[in-house]
């Protein structure tokens, strides 16, 4: 194919696929997922990949290979829906650029250039959490990586994980603020869109080690700092800890930002647990209450939503992951989420399926003689309403 019907093809291609209706796919009476991922490598704009000069790319080589799209925020802005992506080059680094669309759940477009957050250090940055905070900024928090120093010679995989921290307006002026300070490594540090007690407030991850999520109990935690211009996490509480047999044995995340609602805030986090397979990433859900959002209300068992067809299989398979949703004016709210480190997709429920759900799905007892009893009962109240279709 020569220059010209190769870039024709390719442009074709690439409208085709950002023009493409999404349409609903199954649902769990919670989430309903759509069909199409909404973001990908492939919704990359030809002119981050290619250099389109025929004189300098005769052969229309690509020179800058996107290998995934994936784990973003996510916020509505002057109408838009956005998200702030994790896109990942080729090289495995990654950095942040801005998708927009004017439809929750297709048409997302990425702005021309990537987003410049300096460097304070590190060597990757991902993951980025956006909150509107009632102060006025938008804040981006995100894990900064750099390589462990302290580790063996040869070790080339230990790392260190910090939360980096960066506001903006508007999305297109960003400045960098200080990492966190904390005594631990911290990844999937998130910031309440609320002042507690005239402080900023925090949902963080202490670890033991950059992959451990450290000694029992740990888990999501809590943690009250001055000011975001130079947070020091001194005091941190577990709100909801990691538990054996469960999914979120190994290790868990605060998601996106909570969600307040009249009946107390809901809370969108991955478990994860590991098997044969490495480990296996899902998405659950819990509430706090409107007094204190570091009391846990209610923690429906097990997950929401786990990968299902080409979710489970990506660059790092069996992972679902989000750090982005948008509640809409109008109830609706849509969860940005990633499967296996590769691609983004779209789901949509409302407020109040998703208070019902967490308020009305019991508890994970913790035995399987508990799941017996709960599924008993339910079986029991619905003698009445069984048909003969049903049996
Ligand atoms: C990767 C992340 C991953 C983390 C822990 C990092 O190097 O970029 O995607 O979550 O390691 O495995
Ligand atoms: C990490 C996360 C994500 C990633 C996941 C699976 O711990 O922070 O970046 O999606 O592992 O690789």
């Amino acid at each position: 194919m020569d220059y010209q019907a190769r870039l024709d093809s390719l442009r074709a291609q690439h409208s085709q696929l950002i023009e493409r209706e999404n349409i609903q796919a199954s649902s769990n009476g919670v989430w309903t997922r759509y069909q199409y991922p909404v973001l990908t490598a492939e919704h990359a704009p030809l002119y981050w990949r290619y250099d389109l000069n025929p004189e300098t790319n005769p052969m229309l080589v690509e020179r800058f290979g996107i290998n995934g799209v994936f784990n973003a925020g996510a916020i509505k802005i002057d109408g838009k829906y956005t998200m702030v992506a994790r896109v990942e080059g080729n090289d495995r680094k990654s950095f942040f650029a801005v998708a927009q669309s004017d439809s929750p759940v297709d048409g997302f477009r990425f702005l021309p250039f990537p987003i410049d957050i300096g460097n304070l250090g590190e060597t990757n940055v991902y993951d980025m959490r956006l909150t509107k905070h009632e102060d006025g900024w938008i804040y981006g928090v995100f894990c900064a990586e750099r390589h462990d120093e302290t580790a063996k010679a040869g070790d080339l995989s230990s790392a260190v994980a910090e939360a980096g921290v960066v506001r903006t307006k508007d999305l297109k002026v960003w400045e960098r603020l200080p990492d966190i300070k904390s005594p631990t490594q911290q990844r999937n540090v998130v910031l309440h869109p609320e002042f507690i007690s005239g402080k900023y407030a925090l949902y963080t991850r202490p670890q033991g080690g950059f992959i451990e999520a450290g000694s029992e109990g740990m888990g999501i935690g809590f943690a009250l700092v001055d000011d975001m211009c130079n947070a020091v996490i001194t005091e941190e509480k577990i709100i909801d800890s990691r538990l054996y047999h469960t999914i979120k044995e190994c290790k868990n995340g605060e998601g996106p930002h909570p969600l307040k609602t009249p009946h107390g805030w809901l809370h969108m986090a991955h478990g994860v647990r590991g098997c044969a397979a490495g480990l296996r990433y899902v998405l659950y859900m819990y509430m706090t209450s409107l007094e204190d959002p570091a009391k846990v209300i209610a923690a429906p068992p097990g997950h929401v939503l786990a990968p299902v067809g080409e979710e489970r299989t990506g660059d790092v398979s069996n992972v679902l992951f989000t750090n982005g949703w948008i509640a809409d004016e109008d109830g609706y709210v849509y969860l940005y989420y990633a499967s296996s480190d590769t691609r983004m997709h779209v789901a949509v429920s409302t407020i109040d399926r998703l208070v019902d759900y967490c308020m009305n799905s019991g508890t994970d007892g913790l035995t399987s003689e508990t799941s017996v009893h709960r599924l008993t009962a339910l079986v029991e109240s619905n003698l009445p309403f069984i048909t003969e279709q049903d049996k």
